[in-house]
């Protein structure tokens, strides 16, 4: 029996020098030290020896027994270190590489100009509101004193939902909207998409507004006068000349369309302000009396002006854009620019 016991511990770690992987260590292992492992096995035989004999062989197969188990383990350990050092060398990273450049995103040149006139105009004490794009024909024509069969509604050119129901064509129903849940004094800009059956270089089916309002005890053309101006030196610089020109809205009496002098060629005439030396960017008016009877206010007590701009048109003007599709096409070539 102890030749036998030698000859396993010989066999054993020879085996186990020779091992290179983790199911080949686990192998040898169940071979000699598991249950029936050969070891195992020879360790319960021991009680057939003569005392003397058990005694001596007990304690040499209980060292070997160790001394393999230890083996075992270090056999693991060095393979597991091994697999590491090379996992690392394989998925080795090359920190001196140059980075992938981030792309970053912009705001779109038409939010970068309505935040610049919402800003300006919060200013001015005026807050902003929003409503539906989808609208009843009383709030976009008939409250705007625009009856049925007014020449202004076929101008308009309107997507007709319904016999009743429409698809905006000015922001002004959000005001409509706002006087009818608020007394006086009101100070509202109310930005938003509008729709009119339309499509060129300079007219988009679908485009932006801004409008704003201000009714109060005492509002004068003056007033009117002064906020569009401010807000005209703020947008186009100090010092930018405009007129006030007469004109005509369903809803404003009187009316004025608001023109600044041509920054393109100073006021010379050129291409962009057709000959003129002026642009027009708003139209304007001391509001109706008639719409102020749809929403309630009392005309003999208050007074107001009103004013609207397109979004697209004043971010043409300011930036040298030739055609409004270049804002729906979403080209990142075009819109990097900004
Ligand atoms: C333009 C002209 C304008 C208004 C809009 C308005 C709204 C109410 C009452 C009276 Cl609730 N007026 N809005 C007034 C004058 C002109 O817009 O050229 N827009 C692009």
């Amino acid at each position: 029996m102890k030749e036998e016991l030698e000859k396993i511990r010989e066999e054993c770690q020879a085996s186990l020098a020779l091992a290179k992987t983790e199911p080949e260590i686990s192998e040898i292992r169940v071979r000699v030290l598991g249950r029936k492992g050969s070891l195992t096995q020879l360790l319960k035989r021991l009680g057939t020896l003569p005392e003397a004999e058990r005694k001596e062989i007990g304690r040499r197969a209980n060292e070997i027994k160790e001394d393999l188990e230890a083996r075992v383990e270090e056999g693991l350990r060095r393979i597991q270190e091994q697999e590491r050092t090379e996992s690392l060398e394989r998925e080795r990273i090359d920190v001196t590489l140059p980075g992938r450049r981030m792309v970053l995103g912009r705001r779109h040149p038409l939010t970068q100009t309505l935040d610049e006139i919402i800003h300006i105009f919060s200013r001015l004490g005026f807050e902003v509101v929003e409503g539906p794009e989808v609208e009843l024909d009383y709030y976009n024509f008939e409250a705007l004193n625009i009856p049925k069969g007014h020449p202004a509604r076929e101008m308009q050119a309107t997507f007709f939902i319904s016999e009743d129901v429409v698809l905006r064509t000015h922001t002004s129903p959000v005001q409509v909207r706002t006087m009818e849940k608020k007394r006086p004094p009101v100070r509202v800009i109310c930005p938003g998409a509008v729709y009119r059956c339309d499509s060129d270089p300079t007219h988009s089916p679908m485009f932006h507004q801004v409008e704003g309002l201000l009714v109060d005890r005492g509002i004068t053309f003056s007033d009117l006068k002064g906020v569009l101006s401010v807000f005209v030196q703020q947008m186009f610089g100090r010092g930018t000349q405009l007129r006030f020109r007469p004109s005509f809205f369903p809803f404003t009496e009187p009316s004025a369309e608001i023109d600044i002098e041509c920054f393109i060629c100073g006021g010379k005439g050129c291409g962009v302000c057709s000959n003129t030396g002026w642009l027009e960017i708003l139209g304007s008016g001391m509001v109706d009396p008639a719409v102020y009877r749809f929403v309630g206010y009392d005309p003999e007590e208050v007074t107001g002006f009103a004013f609207g701009m397109g979004i697209e048109r004043i971010a043409m003007l300011k930036y040298g854009i030739n055609d409004i599709r270049l804002f729906f096409t979403n080209d990142l070539r075009f819109l990097k620019q900004f």
